[in-house]
């Protein structure tokens, strides 16, 4: 006789870890890291529902970018992983969620409203944007704040050529990103605990930066609606969530804008969101990290996620422990 003994693992990652730690003050509760882990790979090998791309339309041929991930240890993972576990809290809280209800977003038409301190602003279609003849694939580090991470093969242009066609001003110091706020085609606005639209912002030197992308596509078509189609950004030595998904405006600013995750739970969520080992989260260490799909492959996270050669000198001087 077969007695199935049931284990964390067949839990949704719901029911067990609620991601939004704005809940933490709350009602957080505390798994422990084998938990955790046993629920992630759960979830990951329920995959579920269904895999994107099929009926994706074909992208224009990317460049293959030089300087990607080393791929004898950052295997890219598969689409079916990186768009079926991931936070899209306009259409859900739980990393499963957007794969269900994603494919409601109507991506077209869409226009991206440009304004502030610039000098050019306007409401630009994607094609006056981005040239989609100058795509690259990035395979790119991508770190979440819980502990997890992919390798992802985006593709897209550098953020820096996008700013370029718009001309901010020489007053401008950073730049704010706000994503698609439309309740009719997202459940989760209304019923996730954070307040929509979900707004990013860079400062914008490392929004100028050659590693900021502004990504268009995955695996050769264009963006599955859960990954931020059509316009995302990747920004690969912070933290997951300062990449905003599908987003409608591009603002240009003299002071730092105000952020979804540093309103709804600044003690957690800073507005640089560096990938830093040794600033914890107050929920969760942040010196290890789990390889997805295995997420019994512990590594060791890196400073500014691997990136460091690049990108520490924008923070000469800053103290990184208050600057998180
Ligand atoms: N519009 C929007 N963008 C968003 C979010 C969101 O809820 N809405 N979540 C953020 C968070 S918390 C993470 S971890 C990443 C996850 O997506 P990715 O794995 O495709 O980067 O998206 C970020 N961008
Ligand atoms: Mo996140």
């Amino acid at each position: 006789m077969l007695i199935k003994v049931r284990t964390s693992a067949d839990l949704p990652y719901s029911k067990v870890t609620p991601e939004p730690v704005y809940r933490s003050r709350r009602e957080f509760i505390k798994t422990t890291a084998a938990g955790a882990a046993g629920v992630i790979a759960g979830t990951i090998a329920a995959g579920g529902c269904s895999a994107p791309s099929a009926a994706q339309a074909a992208l224009p041929p990317a460049k293959k970018w030089p300087l990607s991930a080393d791929p004898a240890v950052d295997a890219p993972n598969t689409v079916e992983q990186i768009t079926g576990f991931t936070n899209f809290f306009e259409f859900g809280e739980s990393k499963d969620d957007p794969i269900r209800y994603a494919d409601r977003m109507k991506i077209a038409p869409w226009t991206v409203k440009v304004d502030g301190l610039v000098d050019k602003p306007a409401d630009y279609g994607i094609e006056s944007l981005v040239d989609f003849k100058q795509l690259e694939e990035r395979v790119y580090r991508h770190r979440c704040v819980e502990g997890w991470s992919m390798v992802m093969p985006w593709i897209g242009v550098p953020l820096s050529s996008v700013i370029a066609k718009v001309q901010p001003k020489s007053t401008a110091k950073f730049v704010e990103f706000t994503t698609l706020n439309r309740p009719s085609e997202m459940p989760g606005i209304g019923t996730a605990g954070i307040k929509f639209p979900y707004i990013e912002g860079l400062r914008l030197d490392e929004a100028m930066h050659p590693l900021t992308l502004m990504v268009v596509g995955l695996y050769g078509k264009v963006l599955p609606n859960q990954t931020g189609a059509p316009l995302r950004v990747h920004i690969p030595w912070k933290y997951g969530f300062k990449s905003a998904k599908s987003i409608v405006r591009i603002r240009f600013t003299d002071t730092q804008p105000h952020t979804t995750w540093p309103a709804e739970y600044g003690e957690a969520y800073g507005f640089y969101a560096n990938v830093n080992p040794t600033v914890d989260h107050p929920s969760w260490s942040q010196a290890r990290e789990r390889r997805l799909p295995n997420p019994l492959k512990i590594r060791t996270t890196q400073m500014f996620n691997g990136y460091g050669d690049q990108v520490a000198s924008l923070y000469k001087g800053m103290d990184l422990r208050k600057f998180y």
